[in-house]
């Protein structure tokens, strides 16, 4: 049987990208990466075949198209991992579906504000609201791992697709100096040190193609 494809975006910038694909390397899934530079003058034309949205991320599996982030984890986790993308215990997975929601829907001044880069080393202006954001990752991240942390390093524990969902948010707040409490810290480095995160790190640090700031904070 022919691999799975994930069509996804530049590594530097596209931080829904990175979601689903972390799932995928994170469970030893394998797929052939389809990888469309954005905000070219071909994107639309080359997404197209892929994405009914034009935009990334992608999945196509045997005869079915998945697109959007948490769309696909969830597909990969249900069809692919026999549910093992999420938490065992009923609890502990409704709360990790709970924060996954929080993180796609919520969150607008971190998007638009401190997208994710990952070669920006900059300490940026912290808005009032952005603040706000950053303190509920800040308490998600601390309460997920004081009441539901035990077995692991992660989120809930083991890898789930939570920590997926929070892995570009590590990277904005390792580039762009966010003050963190003592436990949330401790998990961003978590996350930092994941051979798998490092590797994406490492792959958009390489590319060469730049997309405007303007652009950028559309993307996340
Ligand atoms: N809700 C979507 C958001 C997808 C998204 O905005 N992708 C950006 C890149 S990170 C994109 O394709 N932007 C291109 C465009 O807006 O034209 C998801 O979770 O996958």
């Amino acid at each position: 049987m022919s691999h799975a494809k994930l069509v996804i975006g530049n590594k530097n910038y596209s931080s829904w990208s990175m979601r689903p694909w972390l799932l995928l390397k994170a469970f030893d899934v394998p797929f052939d990466e389809i990888n469309i530079a954005l905000y070219q003058d071909n994107t639309a034309e080359k997404l197209g075949p892929y994405s009914p949205s034009l935009k990334v991320p992608a999945f196509l599996h045997s005869e079915t198209t998945v697109w959007d982030s948490l769309a696909i984890c969830e597909y990969v986790s249900e069809q692919l991992l026999e549910g093992r993308g999420w938490p065992i215990n009923p609890k502990k997975r409704a709360s990790a579906r709970s924060v996954c929601a929080e993180m796609h829907a919520e969150f607008p001044h971190l998007k638009k504000e401190w997208p994710m880069n990952c070669k920006a080393s900059v300490a940026l202006f912290v808005s009032e609201k952005l603040e706000e954001e950053i303190a509920r990752i800040d308490a998600i991240w601390s309460c997920c791992r004081r009441k539901y942390g035990a077995g692991g390093d992660y989120l809930f524990g083991k890898f789930s697709i939570a920590d997926c969902m929070f892995a570009p948010m590590a990277i904005c707040f390792q580039s762009y100096g966010a003050k963190l409490s003592m436990e949330a810290q401790r998990y961003a480095n978590t996350l930092l040190a994941n051979p798998h995160i490092q590797d994406w790190i490492k792959q958009g640090r390489a590319e060469e193609e730049s997309v405007s700031m303007s652009n950028v904070s559309n993307m996340f």
